[in-house]
């Protein structure tokens, strides 16, 4: 007994604190060495998650893709998924992102998904992708041949799109004391290279524009603090030289976007 009163002493006031914070350290470091897989899962877990949300064919799949340079299965094997997909970003210094892409058409697996992302196992950020009325239309099953829908009818689609998404980023924001970020990410900026200015007014807050009202609502949902909203023209699909948006232009905008998601997430 009071043999063991002095060693108690030495080991609980600040003088001892270094001694052990050591041995903790050493011990996570023995951790770490004998079980590398559960150490990648353990910093997996603490990537910040990102929903991917956007109607089918808007560019989703090909952007995460993009972002997290996954390359098997790349020029899109089919557009329109009716799965969760699950892509990582790993960068140096352990900075990542987890992105989990929602699918766009609206069936049952749609909302199961919205539930999970935002709900279940809720978000840091949200990356909506929308493609100024270029979303490749899905073929109706049994029909050969490409689908076609006006942009006007795209432009309304994607409106309507997001309005369901908007409801699920303003009831996660009300719920949560820290600060959601969403970033509307306008792709396919290939194909409306002459228009960037005015394409990314229509889709930003306080523009006045269809779109823009609708942002405007949400945050005023949300709370303006709660939520901050970026707009961002992207292309992740670069054409040749001679074009307006050659491969290294269009991997400047994803590049961009990265760069934008680190600061978002605190990474930078
Ligand atoms: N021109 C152009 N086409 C793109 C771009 N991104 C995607 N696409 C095409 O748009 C279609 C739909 O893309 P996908 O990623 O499957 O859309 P998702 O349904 O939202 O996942 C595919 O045919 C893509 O090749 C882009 O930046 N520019
Ligand atoms: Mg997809």
């Amino acid at each position: 007994m009071s043999r063991a009163a002095p060693r108690l002493r030495t080991i609980l006031p600040h003088s001892g604190r270094t001694a052990l914070g050591a041995t903790v350290a050493g011990g996570v470091l023995t951790g770490l060495a004998s079980a590398p897989e559960r150490v990648s899962r353990l910093f997996r877990r603490r990537f910040p998650i990102v929903a991917v949300t956007g109607m089918t064919g808007v560019g989703k799949t090909q952007l995460a893709n993009r972002l997290t340079r996954h390359t098997s299965g790349d020029g899109v094997a089919e557009v329109g998924s009716a799965v969760l997909e699950r892509r990582t970003r790993r960068s140096h210094r352990m900075q990542g992102f987890r992105f989990l892409v929602v699918p766009g058409d609206n069936a049952a697996t749609r909302l199961g998904a919205l539930d999970e992302v935002f709900h279940d196992e809720p978000v840091d950020g949200v990356i909506h992708v929308v493609a100024n009325g270029h979303a490749t239309p899905r073929r109706t099953a049994g029909t050969t041949g490409r689908a076609s829908a006006s942009r006007e009818d795209q432009l309304a689609a994607e409106l309507e799109d997001w309005a369901i998404t908007a409801h699920r980023i303003a009831s996660m924001a009300v719920r949560r004391d820290k600060p959601v970020w969403l970033v509307i990410a306008v792709t396919k900026a290939d194909l409306w290279a002459d228009d960037l200015d005015e394409v990314v007014r229509y889709y930003s807050p306080g523009s006045g524009s269809r779109f823009g009202d609708k942002v405007d609502e949400l945050r005023a949902l949300a709370g303006g603090a709660k939520l901050s909203v970026d707009v961002l023209a992207v292309s992740s699909q670069g054409g040749d030289r001679t074009s307006a948006f050659p491969g290294k232009r269009a991997n400047a905008t994803v590049e961009a976007l990265a760069v934008r998601l680190s600061q978002l997430s605190g990474h930078v």
